[in-house]
């Protein structure tokens, strides 16, 4: 009983066809993945070449119909992909996330018949990247008091303003923009080559460092009738429908970079000696080991459940704010665990810890803070809107 996996037979929950999804994914990020991540989060730059391979893999709007380039896999397949790509690195799940939960998602849903054949299938083989831009620099936890407009013309659309802290921004051929209309806030798939349209990327982050993030600028950008995403007449909750999918797949994720530090740090522990005997033996290490082991196997029951529940046609949001907040705070937690454990090791790019710990503090931040749901859920378990 040496994994986690063995000591709750988690295995014996998924489907045959799950587990081969899953160790195909975790064979591709141990061998193609991890050998490059550090130089890469050193350089802070995305890995480009893995954008083609997770098109070939199909790994991308995995949960879209197979008319649109999608492969109709479940909740808890997306959810093992998820997982086993962040034991590699944050940055490349998000990419995954945004692409697919972010950009290829709202365009399925609320897109027209011909936004869905000129772009899905083309984003299914990565020929067209996406973005998702809803936050601002004045506008992030409270997206409803957003400064972006859109001003209706003939055949289309001008919109002025800025959003902030884009996943994608400076590689994406597309970017699905949420801006305030007279009738309220609506979807946008504006295009890299629309004139008034720039992208800056951030630079100098401490944490996310293997994923692009960057502004977009609107200034009088022209954005024609048929790039107007007509089904986002539900407004803001439109676009906090594709945030529910992504926070989804955030859970599993930030569990994956947990159990890929927890598994260095047990071998790490019963190997390296302190005062004639492993570290691993002494009771305060062996508390820490537990108390990491248990937070990750309750995270992964409580993921699995809540996937399996979405899979039956529950889509209440609150229990994806359940799991995304409770898989950061534990992912967290092991990993701030895990970097104290490695002792000095444990700040180097080398030991793969310190990364993802640096990661997580973005993870924890985006697609909703830690607050944001505690909020949500108080609402949920009280009726009370603590928001306002
Ligand atoms: P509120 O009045 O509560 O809601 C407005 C309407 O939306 C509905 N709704 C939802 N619908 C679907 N899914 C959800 N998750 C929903 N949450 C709310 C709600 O029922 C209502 O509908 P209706 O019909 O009554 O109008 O709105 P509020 O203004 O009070 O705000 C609520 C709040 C704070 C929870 C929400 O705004 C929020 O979630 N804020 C956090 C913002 C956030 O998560 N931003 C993420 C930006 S994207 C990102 O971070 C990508 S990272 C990418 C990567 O992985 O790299
Ligand atoms: P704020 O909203 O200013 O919050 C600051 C602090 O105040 C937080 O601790 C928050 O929890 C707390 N707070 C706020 N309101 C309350 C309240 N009512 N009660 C209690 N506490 C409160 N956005 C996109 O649209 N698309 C992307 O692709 C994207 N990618 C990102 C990538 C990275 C690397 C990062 C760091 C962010 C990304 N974001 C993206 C933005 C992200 O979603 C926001 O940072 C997040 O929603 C929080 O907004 P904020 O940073 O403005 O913080």
């Amino acid at each position: 009983m040496n994994t986690l996996t063995d000591f709750i037979q988690i295995d014996k929950q998924f489907t045959a066809e799950e587990i081969l999804l899953q160790d195909t994914i975790r064979h591709f990020v141990e061998h193609e993945c991890i050998p490059e991540i550090s130089t890469h989060f050193e350089a802070a730059t995305f890995p480009k070449k893995f954008i083609k391979r997770a098109a070939e893999l199909g790994l991308l709007g995995m949960t879209l119909p197979e008319t649109v380039g999608g492969a109709a896999a479940g909740y808890i397949a997306y959810g093992l992909v998820c997982q086993e790509l962040e034991r590699a690195d944050s940055g490349l799940r998000s990419f995954v996330s945004v692409q697919s939960s972010l950009c290829m998602y709202p365009i399925f849903r609320f897109g027209t018949a011909a936004q869905q054949q000129k772009f899905l299938p083309k984003m299914a083989k990565a020929e067209f990247i996406g973005c998702f831009a809803l936050t601002e620099p004045n506008s992030g936890s409270d997206p409803a008091s957003m400064q972006t407009t859109a001003e209706k013309v003939t055949d289309g659309w001008i919109l002025n303003g800025a959003k902030m802290w884009i996943t994608n921004a400076t590689i994406a051929d597309l970017a699905i923009v949420w801006a305030k209309t007279k009738e309220g806030i609506r979807g946008f798939i504006v295009e890299k080559n629309f004139p008034g349209f720039v992208t800056n990327e951030i630079k100098h982050k401490l944490s996310l460092r293997v994923s692009i993030t960057g502004e977009l600028i609107f200034n009088n950008c022209f954005v024609p009738d048929e790039n107007y995403l007509s089904g986002t007449e539900k407004g803001l909750a439109a676009a906090l429908s594709c945030l529910t999918q992504a926070r989804y797949g955030i859970a599993w994720g930030a569990i994956g970079a947990a159990e890929y530090c927890y598994e260095l740090v047990l071998a790490y522990t019963k190997d390296r000696q302190q005062f004639g005997k492993p570290l691993a033996a002494n009771q305060l290490i062996q508390a820490d080991l537990v108390d990491m082991a248990t937070a990750i196997i309750k995270a992964k029951l409580l993921n699995l459940q809540v996937g399996r529940l979405r899979e039956q046609g529950n889509h209440d949001p609150s229990l994806v704010s359940l799991i995304k907040r409770n898989s950061c705070r534990d992912a967290l937690m092991v990993t701030r665990k895990a970097r104290n454990l490695l002792g000095a090791n444990g700040i180097t790019l080398d030991y793969h810890v310190m990364r993802h710990m640096n990661n997580l503090e973005t993870v924890f931040t985006y697609e909703g803070t830690d607050n944001i749901h505690t909020l949500i859920l108080g609402k949920k378990l009280t009726g009370f809107d603590a928001f306002s």
